[in-house]
């Protein structure tokens, strides 16, 4: 565990994971300045919310002067690590850490850490929600990227207790220690408008299996190549989740039949049915498979993974059943900012589907993208800053592929792809909101996206 007291801490991004880290560090004795590129004005209400915090403040930019006495430089997810300041920090040998690194740390417990291009958020909650079963709510944390930073709750977690936590590809760039049990579901293209290749993206993910010891698990996706590809990377034992049968010298869940099975390399072990599985898509049944094979390694009884998985209904803005209006049913699935998640969405319904596309695109392949949505969706609404971008890959497909291109209505923003939408639907059509590009030419984040989507779909009339 770090000694924080005389180290001089300059957090950069003051969001949840900075304001999260800012209060353990001053707790822990370190002197604190926070950082971010907003005015003053925008952040009143933060500040507000920290007026009890002996802090200091840097706001507008950030001076290369911050680095002037200071010993470490904390890292938000939302903060590039391309800035000048960070470059230089590393120049002149500045520690770089974040509100991850910190927390593996001092964390007291064991560690199930989970990330992926997709399916992080739901498996980790499936995993949480199977930890509870099993050992009760109070033994179990459940954080992360998924949105509440957990060295928030560091204080009151015990040795024995269990934390599982979500990890972005933002927070591994900057971490040295893997959990006990680190899980990578599948690595497809995703922020390369942040990590410039595949290459890094995929070097910044790898980090949680790289840092693991001899004495620790990693679990892949199977089916998926560049999760899988990190198998000779691991130093630690490993298992593995997909939907087919794993080799006879390897062990792993996967679906026989109707059943969820746990292959132990010999023998199969019955889990549960796939009749509880209440969420829809085979990507959704790999998230559950990819939770089992988590929650075996963590002691984990099939009753109790069951148990996790009986009435899930899923996460907010994952695939979320909005509302039926006009013999129409309406999803929200705003999490989808990369073309390969509207791509699972999509393959989630057998129904005619209206498709809204767009957003801000993050540099990302939009080919297969567009050779699915004109062979399955029945019209598209395009809107946002990419919808030249999509409404072109999809002339492109139709030229390469020989086919029809879907048809394509053109809109202001989101709201208008609503009303847009509304205007457009036949009775039996499933419209899924999967943009494939990002929320911030127009939201906060897909979160603000999301949440404006089902209030404008819920004032339907
Ligand atoms: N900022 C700067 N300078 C810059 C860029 C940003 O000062 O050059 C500031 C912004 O003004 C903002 C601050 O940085 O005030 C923090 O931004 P942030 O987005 O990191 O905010 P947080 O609230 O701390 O959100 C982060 C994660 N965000 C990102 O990784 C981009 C959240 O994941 C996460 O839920 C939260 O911490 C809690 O851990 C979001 C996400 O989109 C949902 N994650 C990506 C993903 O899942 O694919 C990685």
């Amino acid at each position: 565990m770090v000694n924080w007291k005389d180290h001089q801490v300059v957090i950069i991004g003051i969001g949840r994971q900075g304001i999260a880290l800012a209060k353990y560090l001053v707790a822990q004795g370190a002197r604190v300045i926070l950082n971010d590129h907003r005015e003053a004005g925008e952040m009143e209400s933060v500040r507000q919310s920290l007026s009890d915090l002996p802090v200091e403040w840097a706001l507008g930019n950030h001076p290369l002067t911050l680095l002037s006495g200071t010993d470490v430089l904390a890292v938000s997810g939302g903060v590039p690590l391309s800035l000048p300041l960070i470059q230089e920090a590393r120049k002149r040998g500045i520690l770089l850490t974040n509100d991850s690194q910190v927390f593996m740390d001092a964390v007291p417990c064991k560690v199930i850490g989970i990330t992926g291009s997709a399916g992080k958020t739901t498996t980790t909650t499936l995993a949480g929600r199977m930890a509870q079963a099993a050992f009760g709510a109070e033994h179990v944390w459940v954080g992360g990227n998924i949105g509440n930073p957990l060295i928030a709750d560091i204080d009151k977690m015990k040795d024995t207790d269990l934390a599982i936590v979500e990890f972005s590809s933002f927070q591994l760039e900057l971490m040295t220690t893997a959990p006990q049990i680190a899980a990578v579901l599948n690595i497809t293209p995703n922020h390369l408008d942040r990590h410039g290749t595949m290459e890094a993206y995929t070097a910044a993910k790898a980090r949680i299996v790289e840092y693991q010891t001899a004495a620790d698990v990693t679990v892949l996706g199977r089916e998926d190549a560049g999760a899988w590809n990190l198998a000779g990377r691991a130093p630690g034992r490993a298992t593995s989740f997909g939907m087919q049968r794993p080799p006879a010298n390897q062990s792993g869940t996967y679906l026989q039949g109707d059943t969820l099975t746990f292959w132990d390399g010999e023998n199969d072990h019955s889990l549960f049915s796939r009749q509880k599985i209440l969420l829809r898509g085979e990507h959704n049944i790999l998230n559950v498979l990819a939770a089992c094979a988590i929650a075996r390694e963590a002691g984990i009884s099939p009753a109790a993974m069951e148990a996790g998985v009986e009435h899930f209904a899923g996460v907010e803005h994952r695939l979320e059943f909005v509302r039926s209006w006009k013999g129409v049913d309406w999803y929200n699935d705003s999490i989808a900012t990369a073309p390969e998640r509207a791509i699972a969405a999509i393959n989630s319904f057998e129904e005619p589907l209206v498709l809204l596309a767009g957003g801000r695109d993050k540099d990302l392949p939009w080919a297969s993208f567009a050779g699915l949505v004109n062979r399955r969706v029945r019209q598209v609404v395009l809107f946002g800053e990419t919808a030249d971008i999509i409404q072109q890959a999809l002339s492109a497909a139709a030229k390469s592929g020989g086919c029809q291109k879907s048809s394509v209505v053109r809109c202001q923003d989101l709201e208008d792809a609503v009303i847009t939408t509304a205007k457009l639907v036949r009775p039996g059509d499933v419209v899924l909101f999967s943009p494939g590009g990002t929320s911030f030419d127009e939201f906060r984040d897909f979160a603000e996206r999301g949440e404006w989507f089902r209030k404008w779909v819920s004032e339907l009339t």
